[in-house]
């Protein structure tokens, strides 16, 4: 059905890897479509309870295919392809309902490091790089880059990889805050597997405001945050799998959750 990303659905898990193995999953325009468009599937399908991203062969993804913008002369306007093809996706990332683990097999270079930044959790192999290329090149941070990565590593770390476009290992970047673990690259799938197989049995429904409220509070005063706090309260309590929890803990056992 896809091309240039893999969809594989299995146990309530959604692995989704871009598929340009040749030129190390390089984003060209088909990939956004597709990509787009699975990430909408996933969304609403119930029996998605989580997703995984990640890459075929040696790349996560280097971000624009840049062989499209060889031909390209002085005085193009990018923002119209940011605009249409790279935010669209980032917002569908962060307010998917369901968490989203990004699975860094390898390289991860210009948006194809923010599509893991804008991810909620980051696994990265031992094999695994990242590099913000956009100076290198002459461009800028784009893809929310510059919204995501300082609030995990800080202004003047992110200030740092931006201006110098530097490749760091995958250690370098747990150390910074930049992914929450490295493991060996025989490793990472199952690894990733385990916890995304976890995070599917969760409450879902309650995940999912879990994530915005967390993303919420990273970004408004006290207030605000307690007030989010009780809304989504209020409506996880609501909840099946609330009932179920409690139920659950009582009688001491694990709990079924149905995501809903
Ligand atoms: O245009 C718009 O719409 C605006 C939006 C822009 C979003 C962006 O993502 S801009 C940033 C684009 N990405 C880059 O600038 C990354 C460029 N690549 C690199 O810096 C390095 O290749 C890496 C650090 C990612 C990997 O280095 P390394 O040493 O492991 O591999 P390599 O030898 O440099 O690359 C291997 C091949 O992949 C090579 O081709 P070849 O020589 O074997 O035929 C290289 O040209 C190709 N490749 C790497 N990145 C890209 C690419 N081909 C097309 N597009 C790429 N982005």
């Amino acid at each position: 059905m896809y091309e240039t990303i893999l969809y594989k659905l299995q146990d309530g898990v959604l692995t989704l890897a871009f598929h340009r193995p040749d030129v190390l999953n390089a984003y060209n325009q088909q990939m956004g479509d597709e990509l787009a468009d699975a990430l909408q599937r996933a969304d609403t399908d119930d029996a998605v309870r989580t997703v995984v991203l990640t890459g075929t062969g040696r790349a996560f993804c280097v971000g624009q295919d840049l062989a499209d913008r060889a031909d390209l002369g002085a005085g193009t306007d990018l923002s119209a392809s940011v605009r249409e093809r790279y935010n669209p996706l980032i917002v569908r990332l962060q307010m998917m309902r369901k968490p989203i683990i990004a699975a860094v097999n390898g390289v991860a270079a210009g948006a194809g490091m923010s599509f893991a930044l804008a991810c909620d959790l980051r696994i990265a192999s031992d094999r695994a790089k990242f590099t913000l290329a956009f100076s290198k090149i002459g461009l800028v941070p784009d893809s929310g880059a510059s919204y995501f990565l300082p609030r995990l590593v800080g202004t003047g770390k992110a200030m740092e990889l931006a201006l110098t476009g530097e490749v760091i290992s995958a250690q370098e970047a747990q150390a910074i805050g930049m992914v929450n673990r490295v493991v060996a690259a025989e490793e990472l799938e199952s690894v990733v597997e385990e916890l995304a197989t976890r995070l599917a049995k969760g409450p879902t429904f309650a995940l999912g405001l879990t994530k915005r409220s967390i993303y919420h509070g990273s970004e408004s005063d006290l207030f605000s945050a307690l007030e989010t706090e009780a809304k989504y309260q209020g409506l996880a309590g609501r909840s099946e799998d609330f009932h179920e929890g409690v139920q659950a803990f009582f009688a001491k056992r694990t709990p079924e959750f149905r995501g809903r």
